[in-house]
């Protein structure tokens, strides 16, 4: 398991979060297998149905295909999945159990992530000890369901500005948005249905990493 310490470098390029929902009748494991070709090197484990022992299962076989890959593994919402196996980290929103919480439960190497929605939100993340944010909806989305409107670049830039921790760009970002995201300053991308729904991931992915640097170097 990676230290949270030394994860900082991780959070750079594409995160991929799993919904099997949105992946053309593609398993998760299928999935997971072609966006770990491509070279991403973050997968979030994702499931909002499915029964704890499935995605226990799914979880489990995604520990190793990461693990081979050299890919950080970050389990949404069940600390006890994520502690069960290995994973890297666990990421938490608003309603689920506090950080301080968590970091009871986790210990202190694991890596413990959380969405924020508003500058204070992003303020009081770093102190309870969040190791990184989720910035968003940058965009409106349907991906997420009981989700709060999109809170816009806006809300990204402040965190560019005033947030020392690393964060996560996410919410109804696009092969042909994305070079407004990374203009404001995001430098980590988090993206549900613009990888898992692409017909060719692999091809997908190289086309965003692509639109990515081109708009670094703009
Ligand atoms: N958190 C904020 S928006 C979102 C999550 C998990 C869903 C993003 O999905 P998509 O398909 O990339 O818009
Ligand atoms: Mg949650």
């Amino acid at each position: 398991m990676l230290h949270r310490h030394t994860c900082r470098e991780y959070f750079q390029g594409i995160y991929a979060l799993t919904s099997f929902e949105h992946s053309q009748g593609r398993s998760n494991l299928e999935v997971v297998r072609e966006i770990l070709a491509a070279g991403v090197k973050i997968i979030q484990y994702r499931e909002k149905e499915a029964s704890k022992r499935h995605k226990y299962q799914e979880c489990l076989e995604i520990r190793h295909l990461t693990r081979r890959a050299g890919a950080l593994f970050i389990v949404n919402d069940d600390v006890d999945i994520a502690l069960a196996v290995q994973a890297d980290g666990v990421h938490v929103g608003q309603d689920d159990l506090p950080v301080e919480v968590v970091r009871r439960l986790v210990g202190p190497d694991m890596i413990i992530g959380l969405s924020t929605h508003s500058p204070q939100q992003a303020r009081s993340a770093v102190e309870c000890g969040a190791d990184y944010i989720g910035v968003g909806p940058i965009f409106a989305t349907s991906t997420k369901k009981d989700v709060c409107a999109p809170v816009g670049l806006e809300y990204l830039k402040y965190v560019v500005e005033h947030i020392n921790i690393p964060f996560v760009a996410i919410g109804g970002i696009k092969e042909h948005n994305i070079a407004r995201v990374v203009q404001t300053g995001a430098c980590c991308i988090a993206m549900v249905t613009e990888i898992v729904g692409a017909p060719d991931i692999q091809k997908k992915i190289a086309a965003l990493k692509a639109a990515m640097e081109r708009a670094r170097s703009q």
